[in-house]
């Protein structure tokens, strides 16, 4: 059943008496925005799974395919704009004594929507990292070429964003640890919470004590052990959660 009005005002005035508040969204914040999620039926891309092509072997075995799938992603973004989910979680930043948005999306809206405390958990598609002398750098050249070269030393580009099977930069990963440990609330919007260890985190929050409320066009694997579930879509949902705070 879509989101009533008496959950709405149940989260709105947890927030409303939250000193610190942590946001954690996934691919569904931006499916407003235009941008294919991973796991809807939009999730394809020439018949791969961005699970298949988002790894370190892909990238070994085929570099010009992944980069490819990269450039489709860079393209396509370099034309879309963030949507009202994108906008309300600024005006909330802007009303929270302590705010942080922590999210596993790599399209840039939040930063695009004006967003300040954003920990980017998955990188970002617009920075970009040589394989040999690591130098990274912001480029939002679109198309790259097909296998990128470094303008230091000639070595291949690869997107600093961190693939299946790869690490999260420690002190980023840290940084969301942190955010959780310390929310009076945690919003979880618009993820599937599939993926290890960004979906950990609703889990970490409830058990230090927050209440976690849940934004989303369908019930997930944590929806029964969080304190509210807000059934719908986010660019009309979060609007209204922030609406008069
Ligand atoms: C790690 C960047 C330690 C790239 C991403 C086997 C082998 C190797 C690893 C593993 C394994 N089994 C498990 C693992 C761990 C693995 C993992 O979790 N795998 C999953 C698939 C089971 N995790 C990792 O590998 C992580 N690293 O663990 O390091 C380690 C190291 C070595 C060995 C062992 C351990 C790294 C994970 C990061 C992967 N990179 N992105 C890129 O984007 O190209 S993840 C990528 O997928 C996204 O960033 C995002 O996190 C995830 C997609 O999830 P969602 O955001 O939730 O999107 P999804 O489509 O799934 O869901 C959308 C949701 O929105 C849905 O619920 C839908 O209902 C909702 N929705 C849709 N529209 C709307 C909406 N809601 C509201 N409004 C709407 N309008
Ligand atoms: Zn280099």
């Amino acid at each position: 059943m879509a989101a009533d009005d008496a959950d709405i005002r149940q989260a709105r005035s947890w927030l409303t008496s939250s000193e610190r508040v942590t946001v954690l969204t996934g691919a569904g914040i931006s499916a407003e925005s235009g941008v294919p999620t991973f796991r809807g039926e939009d999730g394809l891309w020439q018949g791969f799974r961005a699970t298949d092509l988002a790894t370190p072997q892909a990238f070994a075995r085929d570099p010009k395919l992944v980069w490819n799938f990269y450039n489709w992603r860079r393209q396509l973004l370099a034309s879309l704009q963030p949507n009202p989910a994108h906008t309300a979680l600024v005006t909330l930043e802007e009303k929270i004594p302590h705010f942080s948005l922590i999210t596993q999306n790599i399209d840039d809206l939040h930063r695009k929507a004006g967003s300040k405390n954003l920990i980017e958990m998955h990188g970002n598609i617009w920075i970009v990292r040589c394989t040999r002398c690591q130098e990274v750098t912001r480029n939002e050249e679109v198309p790259l070429p097909e296998l990128p070269s470094c303008p230091e030393c000639g070595g291949l580009l690869r997107p600093q964003v961190v693939w299946f099977g790869e690490q999260l930069d420690p002190d980023i990963l840290e940084r969301a640890f942190a955010a959780t440990r310390s929310c009076d609330t945690m919003l979880v919007v618009g993820t599937s919470a599939v993926v290890q260890p960004a979906a950990s985190l609703a889990i970490i929050a409830k058990e230090q004590g927050a209440r976690v409320v849940e934004v989303n066009l369908e019930p997930t694997v944590y929806t029964h052990q969080l304190d509210l579930a807000l059934q719908g879509k986010a660019g009309e949902l979060l609007p209204q959660l922030v609406e008069g705070l």
